[in-house]
C-alpha cells in the first residue's frame, strides 16, 4: 500500500503550474491504478479552453466555485463543493475560475505527471 501526502506534493516535480491552475499530482501512470488523480487549484478570475481528447477526466469540487460551459451547446455549469463533473465524452469546455476552486480530477487513462495543455487545451495521448 502506499500513502501519499499532498504536503510532500507541493513545490516538489510532481506540482504542475501552468499559470490559470496548479495541478498537483497525487497518483501517476507510474503508479499502475489504472487511472491518474490530482489535487488542482483553479485559479479566480482565468478561463481555460480544455478538449481533452486522449482523456476521460472526472473532476469533484471540494472548494471554492468555479463554471464549467460546454462548447458543442453553450450550456454552463456551476461547480461548486460537491458537485462532480464528468467529460463523459471527451467535452470541449471552458473551465472558469469564480472563486479559487480546489478539484480532485480522476483520468484514465493516467497522466504521466508532465502534461501541459497544447495549444488546443488537449494533453498528449501517452507520455512515458
Ligand atoms: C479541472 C481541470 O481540468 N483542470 C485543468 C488541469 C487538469 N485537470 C490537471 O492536470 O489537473
Amino acid at each position: 500500500m502506499k500513502i501519499i501526502n499532498l504536503e510532500d506534493i507541493k513545490g516538489s516535480d510532481q506540482e504542475v503550474d501552468a499559470g490559470n491552475w496548479t495541478s498537483r499530482r497525487l497518483l501517476m501512470k507510474d503508479d499502475n491504478m489504472g487511472y491518474s488523480v490530482n489535487d488542482t487549484i483553479i485559479r479566480a478570475g482565468t478561463e481555460t479552453h480544455i478538449w481533452y481528447q486522449n482523456h476521460l477526466e472526472a473532476v469533484y469540487c471540494i472548494e471554492g466555485e468555479a463554471e464549467v460551459e460546454t462548447l458543442k451547446d453553450n450550456k454552463t455549469y456551476r461547480i461548486t463543493p460537491g458537485t462532480l463533473y464528468a467529460l463523459d465524452e471527451h467535452d470541449e469546455h471552458l473551465l472558469r475560475g469564480i472563486k479559487d476552486a480546489r478539484m480532485v480530477c480522476v483520468f484514465n487513462p493516467p497522466l504521466s505527471g508532465r502534461e501541459v495543455h497544447d495549444e488546443n487545451g488537449v494533453y498528449p495521448a501517452d507520455l512515458d
